[in-house]
């Protein structure tokens, strides 16, 4: 066998077409916008039309996970974006949030099929989280895009 009949797929980060819902918690809300802008920026760079992007809002991270339940369920969506921060500062339950969360976008992926980018941000500080608002962001853009993209890619075969 030569390494040439090895089947490779590559990303396809091109979103042309592409249905995604974008989950944001407003607790901080100063870094959930901020991300939002660098995330549907980085869509729209990226081929997805703006009248395919669906952006709804929660109190906070523990509530992404049972939103992102309901647009997944919907079957409407080619992939979905959870945006937020759990910030530590003075929050005592900061693991709880942190994990919850993390873990209920992972189980809702999981169990529904459609991919979920995590850009729930957990950091020590605001600047901490500020700071890394624009490049996490985009990242999930072009995550949430290359996910989609792949599990379309995958069905066909
Ligand atoms: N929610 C966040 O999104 N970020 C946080 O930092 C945070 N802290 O620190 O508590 C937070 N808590 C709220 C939580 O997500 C729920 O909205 C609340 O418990 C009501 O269910």
């Amino acid at each position: 066998m030569s390494a040439d009949e090895i089947e490779r797929i590559e990303p396809d980060l091109d979103g042309e077409g592409l249905c995604i819902g974008i989950v944001v918690s407003r607790f901080n809300e100063e870094v959930g916008e901020g991300l939002l802008e660098a995330c549907t920026a980085a869509l729209v760079k990226h081929g997805v039309h703006p009248a395919d992007i669906c952006v709804i809002t929660v109190p906070g991270a523990l509530e992404a996970p049972l939103a992102l339940q309901k647009m997944a369920n919907t079957d409407h969506y080619d992939a979905l974006i959870a945006l937020g921060a759990v910030i530590r500062g003075e929050t005592y339950h900061f693991e709880i949030v942190a994990n919850e969360s993390a873990s209920g976008i992972s189980a809702v992926a999981l169990d529904s099929g459609v991919p979920i980018a995590n850009g729930i941000l957990t950091t020590e500080n605001d600047e901490q989280a500020l700071e890394r608002v624009p490049q996490k962001g985009a990242d999930c853009a072009l995550a949430a895009i290359e996910m989609a993209n792949l599990m379309k890619n995958l069905d066909e075969d």
